[in-house]
Parts: structure tokens; C-alpha cells; sequence
């Protein structure tokens, strides 16, 4: 019998010889649920169609950017008017202005924005400025917090004592990772504990205020406010990594959703609206260092051009519109409930962590508060789940320690249908 997904696993076969895992990033190859990665072939509103005409309602939506759902008309429509005048200058535009105001306007720390074309080279740029700013060069960071491929941030947590700590990626030179402090998120105590002892060496805490990369974990009651206190307090700047809550958890992302003000913040994903954007931001007088006004350097051909631009407004006048939250959150609460009936149906122990519209389905008893008790998850029932999922037409994050993520585009069909498939993918799972 064919199988359902015959030109997908065609499709990675040839993409395999020309390009490293036959992906253009590693999460795409399926690596942590086995099994070769669909191949996408178009998207439209909530839904994606593979190479094989597979339907799927999508819970990945790019990873974060899509919030209105694939092909919002109005920014297709923004987008191709864009480019009709040119895709790229290489010189300043009044769209980039008002974009950065918007940013501003928004977002409760920026007082001036640099756009730049990801998050990893939001985060890259927004560690060199706090290391400049504060001529120190000590970064602290959290375990199962993920900052893009920076190789400062590519750092695990030394072994034992050991305070600072040591790459987790081949390539990158421990003299990159030998100024990086990696903690347990979630725990105040070893946070006052290192800026007591280390604060006169550390430039920046850089933290996702949401983590969504050791899965969805909510910051624990006033842990974040707490950070912000021991930071100031240390002279040592406070970096809100909102690359995935920017503009997700409101237009004032984390830092307006649980009020406590970082002094930088990077962004990217849904401010480009699925084209490549990133940006940095915070106080005039820490971004005024950055070139050309001050000496600290970060450039980039393609930064701010005007078709991401043109995306990036299209998506912040509609995510701007009166209620649109208020809708991403009640569906977000209606596959919580329905996805939560069907697991204590059919009896499977597992966690349904959600912040706003950011949701990971752990499969683990008890809470998940860390990355820690995140590993703890049965990685093999959640790929189990995600295949019975796939099969049913529910397109989930392919990694247990990724975040799903629910766009203005699904419909509550679309979540009574996510429910019920879920019902029978749990039912399935108990069996194998
Ligand atoms: P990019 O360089 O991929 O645009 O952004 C890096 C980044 C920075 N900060 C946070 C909190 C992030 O989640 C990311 C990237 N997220 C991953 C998924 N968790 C992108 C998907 C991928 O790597 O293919």
C-alpha cells in the first residue's frame, strides 16, 4: 500500500543530497519524532497541504511569525506592493520609521529600535551593546532557553561547581562560552547567588520571559519581577529575549503582560509576519552606542528592507485590531480544555503547559517548571502522539520541547477537530 506521505519521503531523499539533513534548519527533520518531515507545497489561513495533498491544521505556524495564519490577504496583498517598487535599497525608507515607531509605541522598554533579519542576530547584537554598555563582559543565561545559534548562547551549564560554562555545539571556541553563566530558570536564589558573588563582571542576564524552547514553561509568580530587581540592583542589564512572545502575548509582549520592564528586548517572528525580520531594542541611552551614533558595530544588507517591512505593518495594523487577542486567547483555552478532556479520558498522564497562545503537550506526571522536570518528559510517547496526530491532520510541533501555537486564523472548527483527533491519538498511544 502507498504510503500517504510516498512524495515527502521522495522529496527528503533528494533534498538530502544537496543540503545537510535535507533541511535548511534542523528542527524541520523530524530528528526528535522519527519519521521523514512532510513536505510543505502550500498554506492557507490555519491550514497546510503537503507534497502528497495531505491537509493539516497548523500548530507550528513557522514556528511563531504566522499569528494571522498562512496568506493573510492583507499581507500578501502589503507584500506585493512592496515589491512592486523594489525589493531592496540599501537606503533609509519612511516605512522603516513608522514600523520602529509602532515598535516603540508598543513595546514598554524601547525607546529607539535596530531591525536586523533574525533572532539570532537580534540576541548577537543586543549582547555586544549590554557588553559595551556596561564595559563588562559576563552573560547569564537559563538552561532550555534557547537565544539562536550565538555562539555565547550556545553554552550548557559547566559540570558540577564549575560556574561558567561549556559549548554545546562542535565549532564554537570555549573562549566564546568561557564568559557564560548558565542557571536553572525558575530558581530566584541561584540568580541573587551569582550577581552577589559575580555582578561587578556580568554585562547582562538574558532571558526568554516565556520559555518555548524547553517547551512552553510560565515563569513562576514573580520570578521575572524578582529578576528585574536583582539585575538593577547589580548594575547588570536585564535582555527579554520576546522573539516568540513579542507581539504574541499582546502588542506589549511579556514585559507588558506580566508589567516588568527588561532594558533591552529582541525581537523577530511575528513582527515580520513570516518574512525574515529581527530587531533589538531598549533605552536611547544604552541603543545610541550602537554605529553610527556610537562605536559599537552591527550591519546588515538586507536589515529593514522593504518588503519584511511591509509584513511587519501589515501584521501589527491587524494583531492592532480591537478583540484580536481576546480571540487567540479563548480559542487557546478551548483546545487547552479539549485537548485536557481527551487525555483524562482515555487516562494518559500528561501536562498541558500554556501561556496565552504558546502551548506544549508534555507527556509526564506533575508540572513542568524547568528544564529539568521538561526532560523528564517521555520523549518516545510524545512522537508517538505527534505521528497519530499527523495521520489524524493536526500538524504539531515535531519536538516535545518546542511550543505549539494557535493563530487568528484557526477556526473553532478547527480546534473541536484538534480535540477529537487528539482523543484518538491518545487511545492509539496507550495501545502501542
Ligand atoms: P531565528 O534566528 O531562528 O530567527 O531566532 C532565534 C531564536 C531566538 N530566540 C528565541 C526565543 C527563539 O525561539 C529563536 C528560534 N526559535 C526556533 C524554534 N524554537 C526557530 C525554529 C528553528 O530553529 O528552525
Amino acid at each position: 500500500m502507498k504510503s500517504r506521505y510516498e512524495h515527502s519521503e521522495k522529496s527528503w531523499a533528494e533534498a538530502q543530497q544537496f543540503i545537510p539533513g535535507g533541511v535548511n534548519s534542523p528542527v524541520r527533520a523530524f530528528k526528535a519524532v522519527g519519521g521523514a518531515p512532510v513536505f510543505i507545497e502550500r498554506a492557507a489561513g490555519s491550514k497546510i497541504y503537503d507534497v502528497d495533498g495531505n491537509e493539516y491544521i497548523d500548530y507550528v505556524c513557522s514556528w511563531g511569525p504566522l499569528i494571522l495564519g498562512h496568506a493573510d490577504k492583507g499581507l500578501v496583498d502589503a507584500v506585493s506592493r512592496a515589491a512592486a517598487h523594489g525589493t531592496s535599497f540599501g537606503a533609509p525608507t519612511q516605512a522603516e520609521t513608522q514600523f520602529a515607531k509602532r515598535i516603540v509605541d508598543a513595546v514598554p522598554c524601547i525607546d529607539k529600535v535596530r531591525l536586523v533579519n533574525s533572532g539570532t542576530e537580534a540576541n548577537m547584537s543586543a549582547i555586544r551593546l549590554a557588553r559595551a554598555f556596561t564595559r563588562k563582559d559576563g552573560i547569564v543565561k537559563f538552561e532550555g532557553c534557547y537565544h539562536g545559534h550565538v555562539d555565547a548562547l550556545l553554552v550548557k551549564a559547566g559540570s558540577g561547581g564549575t560556574t561558567f560554562g561549556t559549548p554545546t555545539s562542535p565549532g564554537v571556541p570555549t573562549g566564546c562560552s568561557s564568559d557564560t553563566v548558565v542557571l536553572p530558570f525558575n530558581e530566584i536564589s541561584e540568580v541573587r547567588s551569582v550577581l552577589g558573588k559575580m555582578g561587578n563582571t556580568i554585562a547582562a542576564v538574558i532571558v526568554e520571559p516565556v520559555p518555548a524552547n524547553m517547551g512552553v514553561v510560565a515563569p513562576g509568580r514573580g520570578y521575572l519581577a524578582r529578576l528585574r530587581e536583582l539585575t538593577e540592583a547589580a548594575g547588570v542589564l536585564l535582555i527579554f529575549d520576546e522573539v516568540i512572545t513579542g507581539f504574541r502575548l499582546g502588542l506589549g509582549g511579556a514585559q507588558k503582560f506580566y508589567g516588568v520592564t527588561p532594558d533591552m528586548t529582541t525581537l523577530g517572528k511575528v513582527i515580520g509576519g513570516g518574512l525574515p525580520v529581527g530587531a533589538y531594542g531598549g533605552r536611547a541611552d544604552i541603543m545610541d552606542l550602537l554605529s553610527p551614533t556610537g562605536g559599537v558595530y552591527q550591519a546588515g544588507t538586507l536589515s529593514g528592507n522593504p518588503i519584511a517591512v511591509a509584513a511587519g505593518l501589515a501584521t501589527l495594523d491587524a494583531i492592532s485590531e480591537k478583540g484580536f487577542y481576546d480571540d487567540l486567547e479563548r480559542k487557546a483555552a478551548e483546545l487547552e480544555r479539549g485537548i485536557k478532556d481527551a487525555a483524562a479520558r482515555a487516562k494518559v498522564q500528561m501536562f498541558f503547559s500554556r501561556v496565552g497562545s504558546m502551548f506544549t503537550i508534555f507527556f509526564c506526571d506533575g508540572l513542568v517548571r524547568d528544564y529539568r522536570s521538561a526532560l523528564k518528559a517521555n520523549t518516545k510517547r510524545y512522537g508517538l502522539f505527534f505521528h497519530a496526530m499527523l495521520d489524524r491532520g493536526i500538524y504539531l510541533a515535531p519536538s516535545q520541547f518546542e511550543a505549539g501555537l494557535v493563530s487568528a486564523a484557526h477556526t473553532d472548527e478547527d480546534i473541536e477537530k484538534t480535540a477529537a483527533a487528539a482523543a484518538e491519538s491518545f487511545q492509539a498511544i496507550t495501545q502501542q
